[in-house]
């Protein structure tokens, strides 16, 4: 037997990854007479290298395109960089590199990287999004936005990242606290600019129900996060004052049981009311000092003031409320201002407690007697029937919000309304890495829109990094303008975008990404929405529902007639790793351990017992990370794909082991060893394989089409784990075939054909490689995908259970749709049912064909 070395990687992946790229073969071609298919990962951010979460992400988007191409799509399948942001700015203070500069190194490093692990991606529509060829569309589109009057700049409390000096978003403030920097958020006024996604909020909802191809958890996040809600406002005359409170509620069922009115911290009138007491203008600069996260409003005590005034009832004037100033009252949702009701809702409850007011039971639980109903601590939040509610008593709660509704229309105090919890997109970032807006603030016109034939704005080179705040608004000349509209003396606007602005477009980019015109409708409309999107849940909420606001504002400013950007969208698991620590509790990288699993970890160094911790998301804080860059460079990158793939469903968390990589690379080899010596020993047999007849071959070749079938099936449904799992039974089944003869070696070559091309996707390189060795001169990369023969995939043995008295005793092998008197004669022969005959008179037997056999004995 010849010797047959291990497969060398090395060799391979470059060789073929260079004929593809010298080839093209990656590369769109418009027009092509193909339908079309476009698959995207979510493109990077280029921190300086690849991460698992990268590759998992990119080997399951390089499966889908590999796959649809081999279906005969003309597949669209790009890459770029989410160029922007903080850290290259942070990089320019550590290690005083300009943020640019640091920004196209990793870039340049990455690409290398991406194209290291050969995925198919058409290079030539590679997009940064910091380069002004990029971003000075999106100053163009803000301007449409502006005259739209989609984009507006108002004054907003926002939240302060005293460390970071900037702006957060409330999505950025996690527990109170800014998401990078983990500072303690503080509450500022600046003038921002912002979007208004809130004009979109009903049509973002209903959109949601056209979104078939994507996972529910998602559009239920979303749901959630634009927050519909259908209420009410009341109007509540303020006793002694011209002026009528308005308030959002909810419930306003619960009208009768309202024990005040407490207005927001920031609400104008609480301003105004300051004024003249100190001890409430005390509570509301104690209250700015924390952040307007809802997290922080919701956790925090319930506190506030009472202002002396009074408002009037709106069902019955001889009621009066007092009016409060409460901490958890937002500005920004609703009106600023609420009525409490204690009974059936927390927050006043915990309110009322603390300062003694009333709290009066309006909703009697379904089947409790109304009498009976106390309120503790706890307020009832459920369904039930009204009480202690004048015209209102022995409604359900749903007849009383339409009834109560109905009484303030009539009485002029109140109306339906409907609610969101969505806020309008603060874009303004007090940012140098950033896209600038293009803006311009004159004394004597405002807001100025910078004219088309002076853009792009472009970001000025020469700053300094030094100081805090932005170094835009420091640079001396940079912003000194004159008005477009009168001439005089004005100052650009020196706050960039949000970096979520450029990733809220770029898929549309990719159709015509050299275009000068940024988005070219026609080729946005031949490629758009993206088929299928891939990446984290991480983005639920924010990047996917910009991109889907944006797709629908261009759309209105006659870009193109999208309405969705994304229709199937997969959104993979987390790659997870054991975590280990030292006898002080420190993290130690699994790079520093001596042992295994079995005989325990010592420190590679100090030689201290190591504890094995949980598993958990590889990240930097607990050392527990795996460079993708190692594992390529010893075992190459189709074993990396193949382990990624092959150890969990996509959506699932994926852990890395070692074990599981060296499981991967040793298979690859076994298959590569076998189809060497194969095709030295045996060459492929010249015979119809069609003529095959015996028995023991027909059932390989069942195999092979049965497998053709379910992959293809499985790569439909992304359950690319089974894919391969089935990939690797049918291999198994082939390399212990016995080769005796011609029909032997025809039905295993077939075989091979077929587990190569379907792991063509997955781990291209060796199956390129092993599809020339199997005599093909057609790349593999452009063969078509193979077709099951239906005839074929039909069993030609089933397996039927005996049951003796409804108890399984047995089973048999037989061919599908055997007569019942022959079923019957090979269930009595076997022993295991003999052994319940044996003294027994046979009642009778039924058969379920192709299943069961059912002997009933007395
Ligand atoms: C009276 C009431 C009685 C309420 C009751 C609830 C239960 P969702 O459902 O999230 O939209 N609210 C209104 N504006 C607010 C603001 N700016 N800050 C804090 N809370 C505010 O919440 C709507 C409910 O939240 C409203 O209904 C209001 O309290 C409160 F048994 O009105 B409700
Ligand atoms: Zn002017």
């Amino acid at each position: 037997m010849a010797v047959v070395e291990n497969y060398s990687f090395r060799e391979n992946e470059k060789k073929w990854q260079k004929a593809w790229d010298d080839k093209q073969v990656f590369t769109v071609d418009e027009s092509a007479d193909k339908p079309s298919y476009y698959v995207l990962e979510m493109f990077p951010y280029p921190s300086g290298k690849i991460h698992m979460g990268h590759l998992r992400n990119y080997a399951i988007g390089d499966v889908v395109a590999r796959y649809k191409k081999a279906k005969g799509f003309q597949v669209l399948h790009p890459m770029g960089w989410d160029a922007f942001g903080l850290p290259a700015e942070n990089a320019a203070i550590e290690n005083k590199v300009h943020p640019a500069q640091w920004t196209f190194s990793n870039i340049a490093h990455m690409r290398q990287q991406l194209k290291s692990i050969g995925f198919s991606y058409d290079w030539d529509r590679e997009i940064a999004t910091c380069a002004p060829e990029y971003y000075q569309h999106e100053q163009k589109m803000f301007l449409a936005f502006y005259k739209k009057g989609l984009a507006y700049r108002k004054e907003a409390t926002v939240n302060w990242d005293p460390v970071d000096n900037t702006v957060l978003a409330n999505e950025q403030v996690i527990d109170g606290r800014g998401w990078r920097s983990g500072a303690v958020v503080e509450q500022r006024k600046l003038k921002q600019w912002f979007l208004r996604i809130t004009d979109y909020a009903e049509e973002l909802l209903q959109g949601l129900s056209t979104l078939s191809g994507w996972p529910e958890k998602v559009k239920l996040m979303q749901e959630k996060w634009i927050g519909k809600s259908f209420g009410a406002k009341v109007w509540f005359v303020v006793k002694g004052w011209d002026e009528k409170l308005e308030v959002f509620t909810t419930r306003p069922d619960t009208l009768f049981g309202a024990s005040f009115c407490a207005l927001s911290p920031q609400h104008p009138w609480a301003l105004q009311m300051a004024q003249s007491n100190p001890e409430l203008a005390a509570f509301i600069e104690e209250c700015s000092r924390h952040g307007t996260a809802t997290e922080v409003i919701e956790t925090q005590e319930k506190k506030g003031v009472d202002t002396g005034y009074k408002v009037v009832h709106p069902f019955d004037s001889s009621i009066e409320l007092p009016l409060y100033v409460a901490n958890f009252v937002l500005m920004d949702y609703g009106t600023g201002a609420i009525f409490a009701c204690p009974a059936h809702d927390q927050r006043d409850l915990d309110f009322a407690r603390k300062y003694g007011l009333k709290v009066l039971p309006v909703v009697a639980p379904v089947g409790v007697d109304p009498a009976s109903v106390t309120i503790g601590t706890e307020a009832h939040t459920e369904d039930g029937v009204m009480i202690h509610s004048s015209f209102l008593n022995g409604l359900t709660v749903e007849e009383a919000k339409k009834r109560a509704i109905a009484e303030l229309v009539a009485k002029h105090l109140g109306e339906e309304t409907i609610h969101y919890r969505l806020r309008d997109w603060g874009v303004s970032r007090q940012r140098y890495w950033g896209c600038p807006i293009p803006m311009i603030l004159c004394p004597h016109c405002g807001d100025v829109p910078v004219s088309e034939d002076a853009l792009p704005v472009t970001l000025p080179e020469d700053v300094d990094f030094e100081g805090t705040g932005n170094p835009i608004a420091r640079h001396p000349t940079w912003k000194q303008v004159r008005c477009p509209q009168c001439g005089s003396q004005a100052e650009r606007e020196t706050d960039t975008f949000d970096t979520f602005f450029e990733s809220s477009w770029y898929f549309a980019r990719f159709c015509s990404p050299k275009s000068d015109k940024g988005i070219e409708g026609e080729l946005a409309q031949k490629w758009l929405p993206v088929d299928q999107y891939i990446g984290g849940i991480e983005h639920a909420v924010l990047h996917l529902l910009y991109s889907r606001f944006f797709t629908k504002a261009l759309r209105d400013c006659g870009c193109f007639n999208i309405d969705e950007p994304f229709a199937g969208l997969l959104t993979q698991g987390m790659v997870c790793h054991e975590t280990y620590k030292d006898p002080q509790g420190k993290w130690v990288s699994p790079d520093d351990l001596k042992g295994d699993a079995k005989t325990g970890y010592v420190h590679l160094k100090t030689g201290e017992p190591i504890t094995v911790g949980r598993i958990e998301k590889m990240s930097k804080s607990k050392k527990n990370v795996v460079d993708p860059a190692h594992i390529i460079t010893s075992y190459g990158a189709d074993t990396a794909r193949l382990f990624m793939l092959s150890d969990s469903p996509p959506d699932r968390d994926l852990e890395w082991s070692d074990a599981g990589v060296d499981g991967c690379w040793r298979y690859v080899n076994r298959l590569w060893r076998f189809v060497a010596q194969l095709v030295e020993e045996h060459p492929r047999p010249i015979i119809d394989i069609e003529t095959i007849t015996l028995d023991k071959h027909l059932a390989l070749r069942t195999k092979t089409h049965k497998t053709i079938h379910a992959v293809s099936e499985d790569l439909e449904q992304f359950h690319f784990n089974r894919a391969v799992a089935r990939i690797r039974e049918l291999s198994n089944d082939v390399m212990t075939h016995p080769l005796e003869d011609e029909q032997a070696r025809a039905v295993v070559y077939e075989a091979m054909d077929a587990i190569v091309q379907l792991f063509s996707p997955m781990i291209p390189h060796v199956a390129e490689e092993l599809w020339s060795m199997l005599g093909y001169r057609e790349w593999l990369v452009n063969s078509t995908w193979p077709t099951a023969n239906p005839a074929l995939m039909v069993d030609n043995q089933i397996t039927m259970a005996i049951q003796v008295n409804g108890k399984l005793r047995g089973t048999i092998s037989v061919p599908p749709n055997t007569v019942d008197a022959e079923v019957e004669k090979a269930a009595f022969a076997v022993p295991t049912v003999q052994a319940f005959l044996s003294d027994k008179t046979v009642k009778k037997c039924i058969i379920v064909p192709n299943r069961i056999v059912n002997i009933v004995v007395v």
